[in-house]
């Protein structure tokens, strides 16, 4: 949009006024940042409304993006960056005396996700609205978002995220399109004369869906896409009844906690009532519209609207469309069938069997009678009509209900035309092993779609430095094309640009240095190698591996007190599952190691080590751009994309890592100079399970810096940790070192010294960053979601 600076600062000093009754000498950073959301709001409603009747009158194929989990972070600076007025506002406000920086931390992230998966969801809303796609997100608006982290004694402790405590200038409340979802009670089916069962319904327990829409404003362009967000609440003619305090604290409960994991399946009834509630409100609001707006017969539907199934929480999609369309809309069962496979899609994110969602029959019937009729139902027609085609074996193990539970993996794949993975390697295994017995009954639903990140944010936004160098030197194509980058390649060779990336670079070390200085109260040298974690953390994503070789270097320097090394900081932000003991025991470890390291002053500054506490979408947009190094070092398989690692290699960090997940083709992009790959390959690992030959406690016995880095963690020299410290000894030896940790460390140790010695090389070390940046165009999830709109969700661009 236009804007010119004089405008906008009449817009904002009278904004203060009209919403506070103050001025910009006087207002308070809540209030600037109030005014200036309200300003920012008002200039892309405009868009917004113009958007949504442009898709209403061309009634073009939409997609709905469900999922239980989204991770925007902050929404201020990626809205005036997309509606490209960021430098206007910036010198608008600078005029007044106004730091935009220091009013945008104001903004509460909003962090209604995990990790990863919600992550990847609203780099999907980003690069959705950015290429001008029609498609809208689908979710919770949880209360309270994901727990804050507080580091106390080296523990974890974990504080509620109130993040809507001073309100969110972004949402919009409709009221008027609120929808009612039912639970329980009893469903019986009677015939009304005409051959129809029609289902009667009796004692069902209603909650209102109330919708808070969160425009996706796109870069650049005249697309605004919508992220609809359901609030529950109790139905307004039930409002007054009050006579059952637990009803009122059940409905409120649905939309007040997000979980706080994302590797294990709980089998909680409340998520699966969260997994019902927003789907159903979800599904509800695109059947009004549908036939409100696009008035096309109900037969048609599935060239109107795709709806995507995000992981399996949302899986209850495949049913209640059916339900919808069956019971409410009279369309004949096998019709249905029809359109529902043709509407929907599914991502799997994980093969962990951990995190895998089985709910018990028994659950699923109590608390939703009719769609569990539907799905005994699915399950008996395909049953019976599969056997003939493909035998006993493949049937029952591609069941939708067995063993007395529902799976919902298996509901999804049957209930939807695509099933991807979300790396090459990952989608070849849900096909060759995971899921193969899938894949031999319907080959053609199987397909990759490597992930990608909202390259705009976690470039332009999060690294304006780098940004102005790039542009400096190949011209501002890339902020469109991020494909562009590879024009950098030219300049591999060139001093000038080197040494301009690198004075980009340690400008974001040391911005990063203060930060770790005024949060950790450690000092670190921006010249030392920033070798970053930043995760969740998880047993198989290793952080203990990482952990391991700092303990080698540290005894390295304790036997040669005048070693020569690089120095380094350890830079390491991750949250555990309130729940999973191992992880937060890790945590603790990691700590008192920092505590331990830092403190020893034989060591002389040549290693950090810092855990900083909540780490967060907002606090990833300040670690990874001060990044030498991305610790990407999951066994390999486990990992089925990651993409941290995408935005490390886009900021001219070099990734440390194992052929796992996405890994790999940023290993096929860059090459194998301009990466560390180290460990076993997926191969090995399945021949390791395969062979069950593999013994931990044998290398411990036999290899005498693993022995020597282990006994650290029994034998008092780790301070603290005596409960601890135990706990992850034995897991690594007596248990069998689940992730391959002591298999690994041997190789990892020689990459790292690789990696040290490129470092001593300036010139080759830029110039290996340089190779990252340029070659990491194909990571931005613009070229993510064209592979879904073209080869899943048949959706097409606004012109
Ligand atoms: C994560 C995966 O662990 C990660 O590898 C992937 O990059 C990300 O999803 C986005 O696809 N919960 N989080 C994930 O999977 C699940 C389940």
């Amino acid at each position: 949009m236009k804007l010119s600076k004089k405008q906008f600062k009449q817009d904002f000093e009278q904004r203060l006024i009209t919403k506070f009754a103050t001025d910009v000498t006087k207002a308070g950073p809540q209030e600037k940042f109030a005014a200036l959301a309200s300003v920012v709001k008002n200039y892309y409603s405009k868009i917004w409304q113009a958007d949504n009747e442009y898709k209403d009158e061309s009634k073009k194929k939409q997609t709905y993006y469900f999922s239980i989990e989204f991770l925007p972070g902050k929404m201020l600076k990626s809205n005036l960056l997309n509606l490209g007025i960021l430098p206007t506002v910036r010198e608008g406000l600078e005029d007044l005396g106004v730091d935009l920086d220091e009013i945008a931390i104001i903004e509460p992230d909003m962090a209604i996700g995990n990790g990863g998966l919600g992550r990847l969801a609203s780099c999907f809303m980003d690069s959705l609205a950015s290429t001008g796609l029609p498609a809208n997100g689908n979710g919770i608006r949880y209360r309270y978002g994901l727990f804050k982290q507080k580091i106390v004694d080296g523990y974890q402790v974990e504080l509620p995220d109130s993040w809507l405590d001073n309100g969110n200038p972004w949402e919009v409340r409709r009221s008027d399109k609120a929808i009612e979802v039912r639970f329980g009670g009893e469903v019986w089916l009677e015939d009304d004369g005409k051959g129809n069962l029609i289902p009667q319904y009796k004692n069902q327990e209603r909650v209102l869906a109330v919708p808070y829409d969160t425009p996706m404003v796109g870069y650049e362009n005249t697309t605004v896409n919508n992220m609809c967000l359901w609030r529950s609440e109790v139905p307004k003619d039930l409002d007054l009844q009050f006579q059952n305090l637990e009803y009122m604290r059940q409905t409120a409960m649905l939309s007040s906690e997000l979980y706080p994991d994302d590797s294990n399946y709980d089998g909680r009834l409340l998520r699966l009532k969260q997994e019902y509630f927003f789907v159903s409100a979800g599904l509800q609001r695109i059947m009004r519209h549908y036939h409100s707006t696009i008035k096309a017969p109900i037969n048609q539907i599935a060239e109107y609207i795709a709806v995507h199934i995000n992981d399996t929480h949302p899986a209850l999609c495949v049913p209640e469309f059916m339900r919808l369309l069956v019971d409410e809309y009279n369309v004949p069962w096998d019709r249905a069938w029809d359109l529902t496979v043709k509407v929907m899609s599914y991502t799997n994110h994980t093969i962990l069997s951990e995190a895998l969602e089985k709910w018990p029959e028994d659950m699923v019937k109590t608390l939703l009678p009719r769609i569990y009729q539907i799905i005994v139902e699915l399950d008996r027609r395909r049953t019976a009509e599969l056997l003939p085609k493909v035998g006993a074996t493949l049937v029952h193990n591609t069941r939708i209900i067995k063993d007395g539970q529902i799976h919902m993996a298996n509901l999804s794949i049957i209930g939807s035309h695509s099933t991807n993975g979300v790396a090459k390697l990952h989608s070849d295994l849900l096909k060759d092993v995971e899921l193969h017995d899938f894949y031999e009954i319907y080959p053609e639903r199987f397909n990759n779609k490597t992930n990608g990140i909202a390259d705009r944010r976690w470039s332009q936004i999060a690294n304006e430095r780098l940004s102005t160098v790039i542009d400096e030197t190949i011209g501002k194509t890339w902020r469109h094309n991020l494909n562009d980058l590879k024009l950098l390649e030219a300049y591999k060779n060139d001093t000038e640009t080197l040494e301009r990336l690198d004075a980009a670079k340690f400008d974001d070390k040391q911005r990063l240095a203060e930060l770790i200085k005024e949060r950790n109260g450690i000092t670190v040298n921006p010249e030392a190698i920033f070798d970053v974690q930043v995760k969740r953390l998880h047993a198989y994503k290793r952080q203990l591996l990482n952990v391991l070789h700092i303990l080698k270097l540290y005894f390295d320097i304790k036997d040669n007190p005048e070693l020569d090394m690089v120095p380094r900081v350890f830079i390491f932000g991750a949250k555990a599952a309130p729940g999973y003991h191992y992880a937060k025991s890790i945590i603790k470890a990691i700590n008192e190691i920092a505590g331990m390291i830092n403190n020893d002053p034989e060591v002389k500054d040549r290693i950090k080590v810092v855990f900083m506490e909540n780490y967060n979408v907002s606090l990833a947009e300040v670690i990874i751009p001060a990044a030498n190094v991305g610790e990407q070092i999951s066994l390999a398989s486990k990992e089925a994309s990651g993409t941290s690692n995408m935005k490390f290699m886009l900021n001219g960090a070099l990734t440390m890592g194992t052929l796992d997940g996405a890994n790999i083709e940023i290993f096929d992009a860059v090459g194998a100079g301009n990466y560390f790959k180290f460990g076993l390959t997926k191969d090995e690992v399945y021949a390791y399970y395969k062979n069950n030959n593999y013994n931990a406690r044998d290398i411990y016995e036999q290899n005498p810096v693993i022995h020597r880095i282990l006994d650290a963690f029994i034998d008092g020299t780790i301070p603290n940790i005596s409960m601890e410290g135990p706990e992850i000894f034995d897991s690594l030896t007596t248990y069998n070192d689940e992730y391959f940790v002591l298999r690994d460390f041997k190789d990892y140790v020689r990459a790292q010294k690789s990696l040290e010695t490129l470092y001593r090389d300036k010139t080759a070390w830029t110039k290996a960053t340089l190779m990252n940046i340029a070659n990491s165009g194909r990571f931005s999830s613009d070229r993510t979601v064209r592979e879904y709109a073209e080869d899943i969700w048949y959706i097409k661009p606004k012109q």
